[in-house]
């Protein structure tokens, strides 16, 4: 138990547990870690975009997540540290080598502590844990598995790594359909079951439900876990857009309709409140539609929107704020 707006409205709230990928829910942690005391948050993170680059094991999101809660995160774009340096990928460049992934050297720094932890024998969700602890984070960061995981993008010019679909080719091939290496052997951890089973409420974030939430989703145990809770996701998509990045090109491509309703069909076995953007004229049959504004432009933008998930997951039965 901890205590919402801490100093000034002290209420018992839940503990919050949160899906998440690598943009859309890490500004809401952002504004979240600001009213809530970090040791209540457990955020369970995607891994399938992970790669190993130059020797090191890059895992965008939950770099993005540590850099987040140690508020080092580059805000313009949400992955990498604010102001780092490229040095050693210039002289990379230089010695005729051509990294695939724009790696700052600080960043870089944290990708070799984790691999070397890694060649040492530890899991992902230890090595992470290490991270966690250097950065002086309080908040519990799970990856969703330690197996690995690769998202592959099936192009009509081929299949590739999501990470050379989104790089090299800046996203632009058209996209036929999309796979998951692994994900069929990969287990989710032992520390994702017992977050998950520790509360009634599991929010998933504003993120991709294809390529962020979808791998977490596609892990054993973790839908039939979710039929059993109270799950309250946020839409990612305003409209017929999303707010940035792939997942309208890639909801399509999975025969999703590109919009908030396709989102709720993404987690329809599931899912129980829908919280959408206030521009949103998007009303459901099954699912509770909330409307408020999800558009998290500032940093108070996401505490508004974090104060109103917390609303929300405290007080179920409150239909005032219904959008149906
Ligand atoms: P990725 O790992 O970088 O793809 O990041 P996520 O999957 O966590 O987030 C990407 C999603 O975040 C995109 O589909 C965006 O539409 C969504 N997103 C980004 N910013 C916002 C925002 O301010 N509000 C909402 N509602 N969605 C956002
Ligand atoms: N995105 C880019 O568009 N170009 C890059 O060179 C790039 C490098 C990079 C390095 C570390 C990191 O953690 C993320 C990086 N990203 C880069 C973002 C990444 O491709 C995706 O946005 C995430 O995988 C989506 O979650």
């Amino acid at each position: 138990m901890y205590f919402f707006d801490i100093a000034e409205h002290p209420m018992e709230v839940k503990t919050m547990i949160i899906l998440s990928g690598g943009t859309g829910t890490p500004k809401l942690l952002n504004g979240l870690k600001s009213i809530v005391p970090e040791e209540n948050i457990a955020v369970i993170v995607n891994t399938a975009e992970d790669r190993w680059v130059s020797g090191n094991l890059v895992c965008p999101d939950i770099d993005t997540v540590l850099y987040t809660f140690a508020d080092l995160i580059d805000e313009s774009k949400w992955w990498g540290i604010k102001d780092d340096t490229f040095y050693t990928h210039e002289a990379l460049k230089k010695l005729g080598y051509h990294e695939s992934m724009k790696l700052g050297d600080q960043d870089r720094a944290t990708h070799i502590l984790r691999s070397e932890l890694i060649r040492d024998g530890l899991t992902l969700t230890q090595s992470t844990d290490e991270l966690r602890s250097s950065f002086r984070i309080k908040a519990k960061i799970l990856p969703m598995s330690d197996d690995p995981v690769a998202t592959m993008i099936l192009t009509q010019e081929g299949e590739m790594h999501f990470q050379d679909f989104w790089i090299t080719h800046k996203g632009k091939p058209e996209v036929l359909d999309v796979r998951f290496e692994g994900l069929d052997k990969a287990e989710p951890t032992p520390e994702v079951m017992n977050a998950l089973s520790s509360e009634d409420a599991i929010i998933i974030g504003p993120s991709n439900p294809i390529t962020s939430i979808g791998p977490i989703l596609g892990l054993k145990g973790i839908r039939s876990m979710l039929q059993k809770k109270r799950v309250i996701a946020i839409s990612p998509i305003i409209g017929d857009e999303p707010v940035s990045g792939p997942a309208g090109k890639l909801m399509a491509a999975r025969g999703y309709e590109v919009s908030s309703a396709g989102v709720a069909q993404c987690y329809a076995d599931f899912l129980d409140v829908l919280v959408v953007d206030q521009r949103d004229d998007c009303i459901l049959p099954d699912v509770k539609v909330v409307k408020t504004d999800t558009m998290m432009s500032s940093v108070e933008r996401s505490i508004e929107l974090a104060r109103f998930i917390v609303g929300l997951v405290q007080s179920p039965e409150d239909n005032s704020i219904c959008g149906n």
